[in-house]
């Protein structure tokens, strides 16, 4: 049995089952990219993990996880336009991080070639919001490539990044979550190892580079010229497709996921509506979107989220003074949420109420799935850190989160963070809740990858300015959220051992003069720091350490370490007051009928975080079972 790194690096032609994650590495490595980064974020991150899979030294390429979005799409500029294809990736709001570097890109020479692989999340499944990406493409004169398959992520990833090198101009191939996720067999293609070539080729005679003022007109014009040159690319393209089912009267605009899901809707329908599927999204084929138009009375265009493609087809069919009926969105349910084929269902049954009959309807293999809240893990550091943070503060005091694991504590019983907006924003917003504020603590929570991510401006402003607010600052060592990436403080990057960078020694660098650190699993002291770091009248921050359990755990099995232990209630002892479902809430206690609480084994993993808050001293110490 070949290893998944072996796989991705056969120099024959395969095929082979794999999630679309996983196509676009071997399409990188085909297409011999030289540098890819990245910041973790859904749906993303299992790009990361074929690349592990990959020992160092076989890698063809250079990877890393940068300090964030922006730093990223910088490092794999560099790389580009010193003659190496690069690549970065990101999760959908990565790009709000990334933006200031982002939309210069295309005003740039970049003699290598870029591909920005952004990983869009309609439905918001691991995400704050549903921004639909395709606007900074507009915003910015860049080309989008979107796959509706793993297969297409494989093949469109392959042609963004010979469009991109040919042109010298970034390239954005847009995934969706379940495009990312869904898996299919590939046929790939064969792949031979090129020496990597380590000459400099950087030369300011590519450039300019500097983008200033007058220099700018020029740089913008090229990249407008190119753009048209792209949109006649697009014409010719195969990743835009016609299925021509011989109907004058009906077609459909479709792209990605959205598409699949309509294949799906007409399965079984008679009288099919011909399909144009676009691969290339921006810009649009205006020719072939012309054709299309004419030869049909009525045109609907099926397009998750925003209706970006709609107001540019309606703004062709008024310039050229076409006929045809354009349906785009008709109600506010059609720009929220993902285009799965019941949705998708509905929107044509608006449109065409006789296109579909009720058996057409996909069947619902949803709704049956239980519903499982979010919550934190047995052990999680972060439930003993607020089981213990909530006993210091008043109910009136604020409570601000920050993004990451430790989110999850504003959801009962702990109810701490009463407001969150993305990364890094906690100590900021606290700031500004601080002003004008003598009666209510501010109290702000922030992760250790996200205090290097964008925490840190935050800080340095809360400090520069005399706020007051207390920081406490969640460290467990690694990016839990997205599945346990190492950080600056962890002592490990993607590739090899490193310093850390400790968060002690940064605040005390920037200035804090009041910083208290403690283990989360001691509850009684982190309290009573807490209770005296609000009271103090000025910036104060407090490390709340634990390493993430559900990592260490799982070394530990790895490494055939583990020894399951678990911790048992004293019937006799338990006087039911209910402190360890109700205040502490690990999901390992379970209530059972007669009113008992009892230890879910499967779930237990024996931490011993939760013997200090029985008031009936009725948990047991861990042991080994
Ligand atoms: C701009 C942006 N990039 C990436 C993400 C994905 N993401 C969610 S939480 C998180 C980091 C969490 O790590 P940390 O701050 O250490 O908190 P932990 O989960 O370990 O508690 C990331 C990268 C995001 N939401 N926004």
């Amino acid at each position: 049995m070949k290893t998944l790194g072996e796989i991705l690096l056969k120099q024959t032609p395969y095929s082979e089952i794999v999630m679309g994650n996983t196509a676009l590495v071997r399409a990188m490595i085909e297409s011999h990219t030289r540098v890819i980064t990245s910041y973790p974020g859904s749906p993303t991150p299992e790009i990361a993990a074929a690349i592990k899979a990959i020992p160092k030294e076989k890698r063809p390429f250079y990877f890393e996880f940068s300090v964030n979005e922006k730093v990223a799409t910088e490092v794999a500029y560099g790389a580009a336009v010193n003659g190496h294809l690069s690549t970065v990736f990101f999760k959908s709001v990565g790009l709000n991080v990334a933006a200031d570097t982002f939309v210069q890109l295309s005003l740039m020479n970049i003699i290598g070639g870029m591909v920005i692989v952004l990983g869009d999340d309609p439905g918001v499944n691991s995400s704050q919001n549903e921004q639909d990406n395709r606007h900074y493409a507009c915003l910015s004169y860049t080309p989008v490539f979107e796959p509706a398959s793993p297969t297409e992520v494989y093949t469109f990833y392959k042609a963004a990044a010979k469009l991109s090198t040919d042109k010298g101009m970034p390239v954005i191939l847009r995934l969706t979550t379940h495009i990312c996720h869904a898996k299919e067999k590939i046929d790939f293609q064969g792949w031979h190892a090129r020496e990597l070539d380590k000459t400099p080729r950087f030369d300011t005679n590519n450039g300019p580079y500097v983008p200033i003022a007058a220099e700018v007109f020029p740089l913008k014009r090229r990249a407008l010229q190119r753009l048209e040159t792209v949109e006649k690319y697009a014409d010719q393209s195969p990743l835009n497709q016609i299925f021509d089912r011989g109907n004058k009267d009906r077609g459909i605009i479709t792209m990605g996921l959205p598409f699949l899901s309509v294949m799906d809707v007409l399965e079984h329908t008679d009288n099919k509506p011909d399909i144009l599927k676009l691969g290339i999204v921006y810009p649009l084929p205006v020719k072939m979107v012309e054709d299309f138009l004419k030869a049909h009375i009525e045109v609907k265009i099926v397009e998750e989220l925003d209706n970006i493609i709609e107001k540019d087809i309606k703004k062709l069919a008024y310039d050229r003074q076409l006929s045809t009926k354009i349906f785009g969105k008709m109600d506010l349910e059609d720009w929220i949420g993902e285009y799965t084929p019941d949705k998708v269902f509905e929107i044509l049954k608006k449109t065409w109420p006789d296109l579909l009959t009720a058996m057409d309807a996909p069947k619902d293999t949803v709704s049956s799935a239980p519903v499982r809240p979010p919550q934190m893990c047995p052990g999680c550091g972060h439930r003993s850190a607020f089981h213990a943070i909530k006993k210091a503060l008043n109910d009136t005091d604020i409570t601000v989160a920050d993004i990451g694991c430790h989110t999850l504590g504003f959801l009962p019983p702990y109810q701490m963070g009463d407001l969150m907006m993305c990364m890094g924003a906690s100590t900021a917003m606290g700031s500004g809740l601080s002003l004008f504020n003598d009666t209510r603590k501010v109290v702000v929570f922030l992760g250790d990858s996200t205090f290097f991510h964008a925490g840190l401006p935050g800080i340095i402003n809360a400090l520069f300015n005399n706020h007051n607010v207390t920081l406490i600052l969640m460290e467990n060592g690694t990016t839990a959220m997205t599945g346990h990436q190492d950080h600056a403080a962890s002592g490990q990057n993607f590739n090899e051992p490193t310093d850390k960078i400790p968060l002690r020694r940064v605040l005390e660098g920037l200035g804090v003069r009041h910083i208290y650190e403690v283990d989360t699993y001691q509850q009684a002291k982190l309290t009573e720091m807490v209770k005296d770091a609000v009271d103090i009248n000025e910036f104060s921050a407090v490390i709340a350490r634990h390493p993430c359990m559900l990592k260490f755990t799982r070394e530990q099995r790895r490494k055939l370490e583990y020894q399951p232990k678990r911790v048992d209630i004293d019937q006799q002892k338990c006087r039911r007051l209910y402190e360890c479902i109700r205040d502490f809430g690990c999901p390992t206690f379970t209530q059972m009928e007669d009113g008992r609480i009892e230890i879910n084994p499967d779930l237990c993993i024996g931490d011993g975080s939760c013997v200090q808050t029985c008031p009936s001293d009725a948990i047991s110490t861990p042991k080994i079972v």
